[in-house]
């Protein structure tokens, strides 16, 4: 009798346990894959309407050994952690896992998604991302992230069901380099916020940081064979704050991280221009022999190396092979941009043994549109910013260009004439401004061919902070993210606009600081 009862109240919880575990699982929002907020927009997704459950006992299951898979899997669970509060184990496998889990393997994605493009399959049973490289298991993830709840994104547990909408997304960039450059020079940040800088970044698939490391107002690197470039040339930045500079090891520390977010740096010492650091911290390299004062203010174009000299040669290939050893990636850039005080008869032979320097080194140089006024090695990339007649000059050498036209692309611009930081002289840049341009279409004789990707550009002379470094990058850089990752056949503003709304309860979840454009249906 008594046993029986038990068994009727062991039916009835086992019952109950299962309807309340469908209830929990139950969707509260829409489960059509196509209508999710996905920047950059992807290039297919098709729909099931079915949608998968992430609970407690859920693994991330990775095929295959490598270290780079392992922190691919690590990265994803450490994201997905906190708000869940699951334990979400990291396992590696050789075969498709069981029910409820998520699975990251580099088999089975068609060769057309190339390096950094990726399949994620969401069914009731499993959430699969497949890639070619580890690459595009990363850009998967991000795409991941964003069908969960914005909530996600939160840094503490929070109740919520983490069901995502199923389907398929094929996807894969139009271009190779999607880049962000960071001004650390005319306001030092540190290593601290460069990492939140690439945490922010990565997200959208941004996969190159350049780092703009020397100018006038101050040198952010340690070179051993050259020491008072950052002990000196370190000390200040505009306005006469403290300055700083990185060691050799928070350098390395600040590749390491972001090559773990598969983000390249690419590290700027700017020549033979915006070089007074330099210039204040050795009188050899100036052309009269006497060091100059330290300079704190914003004019641009009043420096220059003694281009004449073997000394400033020698300091190029000390300053570049230290350089080159703290990076991983294949290019340096050389600078290049308002040498107003360098004669054009001694800049361009200038720009061109620089640029043999680089090779030397084995890497590729990248300089500002400039540099195609000399000639330009096999390989070298131009980065156009202001002048198309140089980007022309550029490409009718068989040049690349990386694209961060001004108007467009500079996003240490005002938004609009109320904004308090940043700047003019290239116009207001408003979000639809940043977002609704074409790189291979926006110059005569510049075409898609011609081009290897875009860069957003933080000047940083108006910005002192994290807070304002995100306000001026958020939201103009998810827009020029899907610039460089969506075909321009793809991208619509009005339609993008609704996407880029939805994507405020995730800049709040991160704490981010964006500008709350009126132009955009913010959904908060
Ligand atoms: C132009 S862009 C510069 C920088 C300034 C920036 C401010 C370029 C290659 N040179 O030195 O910081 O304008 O917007």
């Amino acid at each position: 009798m008594i046993n029986k009862k038990l068994t009727s109240l062991f039916i009835s919880i086992m019952i109950i346990a299962a309807i309340f575990l469908q209830i929990s699982c139950k969707p509260t929002i829409q489960t059509d894959l196509t209508k999710e907020n996905i920047i950059p927009k992807p290039v297919s997704v098709t729909a099931t309407g079915d949608y998968f459950c992430l609970g407690e006992k859920a693994s991330i299951y990775i095929q295959g050994e490598t270290a780079e898979l392992m922190q691919t899997g690590n990265y994803l669970a450490e994201r997905l952690r906190p708000a869940t509060g699951f334990p979400l184990e990291v396992r590696t496998t050789t075969e498709e896992p069981g029910k409820g889990n998520i699975f990251l393997t580099l088999s089975g994605a068609d060769a057309s998604v190339g390096d950094e493009g990726y399949i994620l399959s969401v069914t009731k049973k499993l959430i699969t991302i497949s890639a070619k490289k580890p690459a595009g298991l990363f850009n998967g993830i991000q795409t991941l992230r964003q069908l969960f709840p914005a909530s996600i994104d939160m840094s503490t547990k929070q109740d919520f069901d983490w069901h995502i909408s199923g389907g398929t997304i094929t996807d894969y960039p139009a271009y190779n380099y999607r880049g962000v450059m960071l001004d650390v020079t005319r306001h030092f940040f540190s290593v601290e916020d460069v990492k939140r800088y690439i945490d922010l970044v990565s997200a959208y698939k941004i996969n190159y940081l350049h780092l703009h490391l020397s100018d006038d107002q101050g040198w952010r690197i340690e070179i051993k064979s050259w020491p008072n470039l950052a002990i000196y040339g370190g000390k200040t930045e505009v306005g006469g704050g403290v300055g700083g500079y990185y060691t050799q090891e928070q350098y390395a520390d600040i590749v390491k991280y972001a090559d773990s977010h598969f983000i390249t740096v690419v590290p700027e010492i700017d020549m033979p221009g915006h070089t007074n650091a330099a210039l204040a911290s050795y009188a050899e390299l100036n052309i009269k022999g006497k060091a100059t004062d330290l300079y704190t203010g914003t004019e641009v174009g009043f420096s220059t190396l003694a281009t004449k000299k073997e000394i400033t040669y020698k300091f190029i290939e000390d300053v570049f092979g230290e350089l080159a050893s703290l990076t991983t990636g294949p290019y340096i850039h050389i600078g290049g941009d308002e040498s107003h005080v360098t004669k054009k008869e001694d800049y361009i032979p200038f720009v061109e043994r620089v640029q043999d320097i680089v090779i030397k080194l084995g890497k590729t140089p990248i300089g500002w549109d400039e540099i195609s006024l000399g000639k330009l090695r096999p390989g070298a990339i131009a980065q156009y910013w202001s002048s198309a007649e140089n980007a022309n000059k550029a490409v009718a050498q068989g040049t690349k260009l990386l694209m961060s036209p001004a108007a467009r692309a500079y996003i240490d611009m005002k938004y609009d004439s109320t904004t308090v930081i940043g700047y003019t002289w290239a116009g207001l840049i408003e979000v639809d401004k940043a977002y609704n341009w074409d790189p291979a279409s926006l110059e005569q004789g510049i075409g898609k061919e011609n081009i290897i990707g875009i860069e957003a550009a933080l000047w940083s002379e108006t910005i002192t902070n994290m807070k304002e470094v995100e306000f001026l990058t958020f939201p103009r850089l998810p827009g020029l993210a899907e610039v460089g990752w969506t075909p321009s056949t793809l991208r619509n503003w009005d339609e993008y606009k609704m996407r880029l709304g939805n994507h405020a309860k995730r800049f709040k979840a991160q704490d981010i600081n964006y500008y709350p454009s009126k132009l955009v249906p913010w959904v908060d």
